[in-house]
């Protein structure tokens, strides 16, 4: 058919943006210091152009529950002994600098440096540094861990030891039960990853259940570097080494704002009443990558612990998009960990590497140029949504109980939902996937389609990336198609998806609601010739 020069479905791309391009489509509100944004540098003049990186903005140290315990805080003291074994308190930050400041010229000085300030490590089993070790002593060529020791690694100590300098002002923590933001510069950011390489954070190294951080991310790079010494482990290195590599040679000069949005669930919507048109704009492509989708607000298939197994052995989609744009990792020291109702965006995140395979066959690829412009407030116009699916081991049938499925809903719907305003169509759309379905067990069936709600509900386009599955993307858009033509609500389908969850619970789901947008929606009205709305865009077939 004339259709059959394009590998997608649904409605064209430009659909997504509201816009010819994907840099036409609507800049997110800018950054403004307010009660629950805190910007961490001084906002440019108007009009200035930024060839520097913004200046740190300066306060009053705070050491307390509400605040990134910073590592250079001169409240953060160290229990050292003397020679007589009579113990003191030191500034931490003074034994870090001390540490970082000798010769370091292979992996075992590294470590030893590192221990010099984590010394309740020292003897640890889960402290081997395994992985750090065969990065450097094995793995690369000895030309490149010469480079790296000579050359790289000095800058990263100069880039983590001008902490006092470059963060002046508290960072609060974005913690549960609250929609706040907090926002960088790119700057800022790499040096505060340069001391995560480093693993200088007080109190993010216990695994304790009542230990003060139990319910935030690793944010120390410690737990990576001990990993079991796994290809794609060493790999994930590569990436973040070669993304200091990048900053240190030059100093980006854009910013990242963090936002958590938590909205209570009694604020989320009432699916079985929607009355919300199914037929929100949808893209299926069996090819692209949501990495790729400029422009879109790009899903991260999140752990409630942000980041996942990032600094473990964690190598699928949200894994590999932080080692790709690591500045996203900040989000690990910010982020307790999410609840139902709660989402983060990231905007003006780069890109730093390129990459090839996934899971065990993950490769550093090669440096990437990102050439995403940058929005009014110097943000790189990448905007990156952590959504946690619920977790299925096994692949059980739990998730189709109605509190899972409502779940799912309200979790989409918090995220697709940010900066949304009145009730039409709202750009940029969404680019996702076969969210919670990989190594979080869920269906694609049934993930898909609440997906599509949830962004019918928040009238945002979306596209969907089957990740190379054509039949997949046949049955989205079959799917689709149906919704649309029998002009489905948000509520119909809901009480299709309950009425399914509470029948059987076998494979048959796609032909029982196939069959069921068939029988159980009515046809719709013959209505009088009407302006065609963007809404009820024909899908190709
Ligand atoms: N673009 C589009 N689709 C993709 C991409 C991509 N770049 N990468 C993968 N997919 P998964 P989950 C598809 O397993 O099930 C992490 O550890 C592919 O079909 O990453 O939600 C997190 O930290 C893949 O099977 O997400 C969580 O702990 C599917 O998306 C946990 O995994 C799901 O990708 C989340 O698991």
């Amino acid at each position: 058919t004339a259709m059959s020069h394009h590998i997608w479905r649904g409605v064209p791309l430009q659909y997504m943006y509201g816009s010819d391009s994907p840099w036409g489509t609507p800049e997110f509100p800018l950054v403004r210091p307010a009660c629950n944004h805190t910007v961490l540098y001084h906002i440019p003049n108007n009009g200035d152009m930024i060839e520097r990186p913004p200046k740190p903005q300066i306060g009053q140290d705070k050491w307390d529950k509400d605040h990134v315990r910073l590592p250079c805080s001169p409240q953060s003291l160290y229990p050292v002994f003397d020679n007589f074994g009579k113990k003191r308190l030191r500034e931490r930050w003074d034994i870090i600098v001390e540490a970082l400041s000798k010769p370091i010229r292979n992996s075992q000085d590294l470590v030893n440096a590192i221990l010099t300030y984590n010394t309740g490590f020292r003897d640890s089993r889960f402290w081997k540094f395994s992985a750090l070790h065969k990065l450097f002593d094995e793995y690369l060529e000895e030309e490149e861990s010469r480079y790296f020791f000579d050359v790289t690694l000095p800058q990263i100590i100069q880039l983590a030891l001008a902490l006092p300098k470059l963060i002046q002002a508290p960072i609060p923590l974005l913690k549960q039960n609250r929609s706040s933001s907090v926002s960088l510069s790119q700057e800022q950011i790499s040096c505060l990853l340069a001391n995560a390489f480093f693993c200088t954070f007080p109190r993010r190294n216990s695994r304790n259940r009542d230990a003060e951080y139990a319910t935030y991310p690793f944010i120390n790079f410690t737990p990576l570097f001990n990993y079991k010494p796994f290809d794609n482990v060493l790999e994930k290195i590569k990436c973040i080494c070669h993304y200091f590599r990048r900053v240190c040679t030059k100093v980006p000069t854009g910013v990242v704002t963090f936002t958590r949005r938590s909205v209570p669930r009694s604020e989320c919507p009432e699916w079985a009443r929607s009355t919300r048109k199914m037929a929100v704009p949808v893209h299926v492509d069996p090819e692209a990558i949501i990495e790729d989708l400029d422009g879109l607000i790009q899903v991260d298939f999140a752990n409630r612990y942000l980041g996942g197994g990032v600094l473990g052995g964690g190598c699928v989609q949200e894994e590999i998009r932080f080692v790709i744009c690591p500045e996203l990792m900040v989000s690990m020291m910010l982020t307790q960990a999410l609840q139902p109702t709660e989402a983060v965006l990231i905007i003006g995140s780069e890109r730093y590497s390129n990459y090839s395979g996934y899971g065990s066959s993950f490769h550093w690829s090669g440096d990437h140029v990102d050439a995403t412009p940058m929005d009014s407030s110097f943000r790189r116009r990448c905007a990156v949504l952590a959504l946690d699916a619920m977790p299925f081991p096994n692949k059980t049938a739990g998730e189709w109980e109605v509190q899972a499925i409502e779940r799912e809903l309200n979790k989409a719907w918090v995220g697709f939902s940010i900066h949304t305003e009145g009730e039409g169509l709202q750009y940029p759309g969404v680019a996702t996937g076969n969210w919670g379905c990989g190594a979080f067990g869920g269906s694609s069936t049934l993930k898909s389609m609440l997906q599509i709600m949830a962004s019918a509900q928040a009238g945002r386009p979306l596209a969907y990336c089957t990740f190379r599955d054509v039949a997949k993307r046949d049955y989205i858009n079959r799917m689709y198609s149906r919704m649309c033509k029998h002009d489905v609500t948000v509520g119909q389908m809901y009480k299709m998806l309950v009425q399914y969850s509470q029948t059987a619970h076998t494979d048959e789901m796609k032909i029982f609601l196939e069959s069921s947008l068939e029988q159980h929606c009515k046809p719709p009205e013959v209505k009088p010739k009407q302006k065609p709305e963007p809404m009820s865009i024909n899908p190709t077939p």
